[in-house]
């Protein structure tokens, strides 16, 4: 889409709270947003021009968090914790985490592709222009390689941005059972390696938990990160508090993720460190969890709020990014402001991605156009799609 004026509709542009201008236009060129304002002072324009009847324009949603390159599913998990078995159990027992890695392990990379596009043009359908894929259900170092390739595939087979996270530090295989310390070495570090030389990683991430690995793995997994030069971020604090946000702070990770059981203390180390919290309410009422993140303290601190759908087949099995903003602000009282945000310039500032979730000149002029009158309604319904047309600038 090289030059076109968009005109007559509401823009968002993301600001100050929802930034909205009435009656706005907004310039493209090569694929970048060139003018975005009022309509009545738009720039002299000789390109193409669109008229959108008023609809609100965002800029399109990016799902910042998650894990849609798996093998199977836990819809039997799920009748077990139904039955009272925790999360933290079925993981003991050698089913979660562990049961899709079996899967995924088993998986061909045209399955793994053919599976993951399903839940992708899910997300495209609600307006997602930029979607991370972490691995981390492979947990040898071919597997892990083999969801990344997937990853980087799905941005061959649809219109979407996709930025990789290596995450082989999410659970430990069986096979390494007993020697944690040895897979952090040979696979988690060793496997970074071979990964970022072939172009799979943008970032890294781990699982910081007392069933995963603890602050000092982790940081070793940091320190062959920042080696090579790679932003890191990290899922902490979702289940107990272990160090994980202090951690990631240290680190001066783009983000840290679920931090329901993150401290106000944490929350001013991440605000100092310009650490993202990544909101996951769909992990929160997967798993019933009734500890909501600390969301005033973030907002006291100043922590920038993302919201993400985790999408994953055990924690959250939710590709959803419209219905992750209706339970943050539901479950956890964010306001349809900051979900907006979450979804847009803030899971972009989690990605360390500068040009995107923002429609200001310079930006990349992926859009969101949206048959409803007032941008709190897309936090507001439950089960309805408003999206009348993406733009994706590519
Ligand atoms: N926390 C999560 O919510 C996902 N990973 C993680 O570390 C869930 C992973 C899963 O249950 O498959
Ligand atoms: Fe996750």
């Amino acid at each position: 889409m090289p030059h076109v004026l968009l005109t007559d509709l509401d823009a968002a542009t993301m600001h100050d709270g929802y930034g909205l201008i009435n009656d706005a236009a907004i310039a493209i060129e090569n694929g970048r947003v060139a003018w975005v304002g009022p309509r009545a002072e738009a720039p002299a324009w000789t390109g193409a021009t669109r008229a959108l009847g008023g609809r609100l324009v965002t800029p399109a949603l990016i799902d910042c968090h998650t894990h849609v390159v798996f093998g199977g599913n836990r819809a039997a998990e799920f009748e077990m914790r139904l039955e009272g078995a925790s999360y933290e159990e079925v993981a003991r027992a050698g089913g979660g985490i562990l049961s899709t890695v079996h899967a995924t392990r088993a998986a061909s990379e045209a399955a793994l592709l053919d599976a993951a596009l399903t839940r992708v043009d899910a997300m495209i359908a609600e307006g997602v222009a930029v979607i991370e894929v972490k691995s981390g259900y492979g947990l040898d170092i071919d597997t892990e390689l083999r969801m990344l390739r997937v990853a980087r595939r799905i941005a061959d087979m649809r219109p979407v941005h996709v930025r990789t996270t290596w995450l082989a530090a999410h659970a430990l295989p069986p096979e390494y059972a007993g020697r944690a310390d040895a897979y952090i070495d040979e696979v988690c570090i060793e496997g970074l390696h071979t990964a970022h030389a072939a172009g799979l990683v943008d970032a890294v991430d781990g699982f910081c938990e007392s069933i995963a690995f603890d602050v000092g793995q982790i940081g070793r997994v940091f320190d062959a990160a920042a080696r090579l030069g790679l932003p890191v971020k990290l899922h902490a604090e979702q289940l107990s508090h272990s160090g994980g946000t202090a951690l990631a702070a240290r680190h001066g990770a783009l983000s840290a993720d679920h931090v329901e059981y993150a401290t106000a203390e944490d929350a001013r180390a991440m605000a100092e460190a310009g650490t993202v919290a990544v909101i996951l309410p769909g992990a929160f009422y997967t798993l019933r969890e009734t500890q909501a993140p600390p969301i005033d303290a973030f907002r006291t601190a100043g922590v920038p709020m993302a919201l993400a759908t985790d999408c994953n087949p055990g924690s959250s099995p939710m590709a959803s990014p419209l219905l992750a903003m209706n339970m943050g602000c539901t479950l956890f009282r964010m306001t349809p402001a900051e979900a907006l945000a979450g979804v847009t310039r803030e899971a972009a500032r989690a990605l360390g991605l500068a040009d995107h979730g923002r429609i200001t000149p310079g930006a990349r002029a992926d859009l969101a156009v949206w048959d409803v009158a007032h941008p709190a309604e897309l936090a507001y319904r439950i089960g309805f799609n408003p999206l009348a047309e993406r733009i994706f600038a590519k």
